[in-house]
């Protein structure tokens, strides 16, 4: 459609993402309007209302959507809905974040897809290239939305950007010179056909990339061998899975706690280990993954082992709270699905009183039944003893793990923790590790991990007031 002195973009949705897009496309000289559902995004509203943007704020209209020359719709909302249906069968082109970045943007860029490990290996990549020497920006899902970085001077040699499903959806022209695929497990099957359309999201991330591009990609992802075949780009691959070097031919191989990474014709070893920030086989290939990407960005061996050596964990990942009454808190927020439930579960060698629930994502509770070892058929058996079921999905979760598992439906997080609390015994650890988004009760995942470790501290200021 011809841009016209008239016509507007529309952009949807005003949180982090949807507010920088609708500031970012005015300050490029285009008529803006922004419409967000929520009537309490008054913040937004100003913001925009003092730069000259108009706003529908508390409610969609669908003649607005329908008169848009572009409609910009922010990752969380659902494609299937009626405004943008309606207006996408009237001609109006959909986009998202990823388009108008690509369109506009001119520094090289690294993107990071896959369920977990994301946000960890964005960073890993991040500091990794600082230490090397290496400026970069950093944004995309893991918090500040890209066109950020138009709106900035732009000096950066590196983009690394942290890119969801949700994001891929939208894009049509994204092309990174350096994508990575860390795993894909289940997760947001709401939003999507099957986890066979959650694949072929992920997968996009690759769609657009040419033999001057880079592909690093795990071959313990399910069809490997038939995806990589469709890529047009050079592929890099990660594994930790037995034989790895021999059978699969990684260019980078985890074997214990060793990294063996083949680039530009020379073998190097990277051991992490002991890494005490970054437990587990899936951090191992986050650091694989992420030595990769830049070592190919142009990073070196000394500033990869600098930045693992001053790495330290994420906030609400696996994140030890503290210790009350010899009960050991740790607080999981982050893992919002059942993949990321399960390594943490197998971190433990203690038993576990688990806080599951939240709201669901097309949840499937049952995968987590076999890393929940029943502890009333074999006393000496570690594992999780109780779990506490919180928020929208507690009754789904009583009737899916209640057999297997003694479940107790809570309404709040203080309720939580303080069942938590009486549940466990001495030795034992509480886990916040929920399988579930937050938003039936919080703003986001950070606002329940911090409640969680609010009301843990409590149970500390309860102990000595009593
Ligand atoms: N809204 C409408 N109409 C609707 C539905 C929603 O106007 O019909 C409005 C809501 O009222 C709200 C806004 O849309 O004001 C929310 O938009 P959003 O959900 O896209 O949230 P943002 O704050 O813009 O954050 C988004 C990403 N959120 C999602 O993808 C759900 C953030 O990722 C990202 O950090 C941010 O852009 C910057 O790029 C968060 C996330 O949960 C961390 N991501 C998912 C994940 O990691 O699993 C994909």
């Amino acid at each position: 459609m011809e841009e016209t002195k008239q016509s507007y973009y529309l952009v949807v949705g005003l949180g982090s993402s949807g507010l920088s897009m609708a500031r970012f496309l005015h300050a490029r000289g285009k008529k803006v309007v922004a419409t967000d559902i929520d009537g309490s995004r008054t913040h937004a509203k100003k913001i925009l209302k003092e730069v000259g943007v108009e706003t529908q704020i508390g409610f969609h209209d669908q003649k607005t959507f329908d008169l848009a020359h572009t409609i910009v719709v922010s990752p969380g909302i659902p494609l299937d809905m009626v405004y943008l249906k309606t207006a996408a069968q009237k001609g109006v082109p959909i986009t998202g974040e990823l388009d108008i970045f690509s369109k506009y943007n001119k520094t090289p860029l690294i993107a990071i897809t896959g369920t977990n490990g994301k946000t960890t290996t964005t960073t890993l990549i991040r500091d990794m290239l600082e230490a090397s020497g290496i400026g970069t920006f950093m944004g995309g899902n893991i918090g500040t939305p890209l066109v950020e970085y138009l709106m900035d001077d732009q000096t950066a040699d590196m983009v690394v950007a942290e890119i969801s499903s949700f994001q891929l959806d939208l894009a049509k022209n994204f092309n990174p010179q350096i994508a990575l695929l860390l795993n894909v497990a289940e997760d947001h099957l709401d939003r999507y056909n099957g986890f066979e359309g959650y694949m072929e999201s992920k997968w996009s991330i690759f769609k657009n990339q040419t033999s001057h591009d880079k592909a690093i990609i795990n071959q313990a992802i399910a069809g490997f061998e038939t995806r990589v075949s469709n890529i047009s780009s050079h592929l890099f691959s990660f594994s930790s899975l037995p034989g790895s070097e021999t059978i699969h031919r990684a260019d980078a191989v985890i074997s214990n706690d060793n990294i063996r990474i083949r680039t530009r014709g020379a073998s190097q070893n990277i051991k992490p280990r002991p890494l005490a920030e970054l437990p587990g086989v899936h951090n191992m290939e986050n650091i694989a993954a992420a030595a990769l990407a830049s070592l190919l960005a142009g990073g070196n061996i000394e500033g990869i082992m600098k930045a693992l050596a001053a790495f330290k964990n994420l906030p609400h990942r696996m994140a030890f709270v503290r210790r009350v009454n010899g009960i050991t808190f740790y607080n999981d927020s982050k893992a919002t699905n059942t993949n990321a439930v399960i390594r943490a579960l197998e971190s433990f060698q203690e038993n576990i009183v688990l806080i599951l629930g939240g709201r669901e994502k097309g949840t499937d509770f049952s995968l987590l039944a076999p890393h929940i070892k029943n502890q009333t058929s074999n006393q000496n058996n570690n594992g999780v003893k109780q779990i506490i079921a919180l928020g929208e999905a507690s009754t789904h979760i009583r009737k899916t793990l209640g057999k297997i598992c003694p479940v107790l439906p809570v309404n709040s997080m203080k309720d939580a923790v303080t069942a938590a609390h009486e549940s466990a015994c001495k030795g034992e650890v509480v886990l916040l590790s929920p399988a579930c988004a937050s938003f039936d009760m919080y703003e986001n995942y950070g606002a329940r991990g911090d409640d969680f470790i609010a009301w843990v501290n409590g149970l500390v200021k309860g102990l000595k007031n009593g």
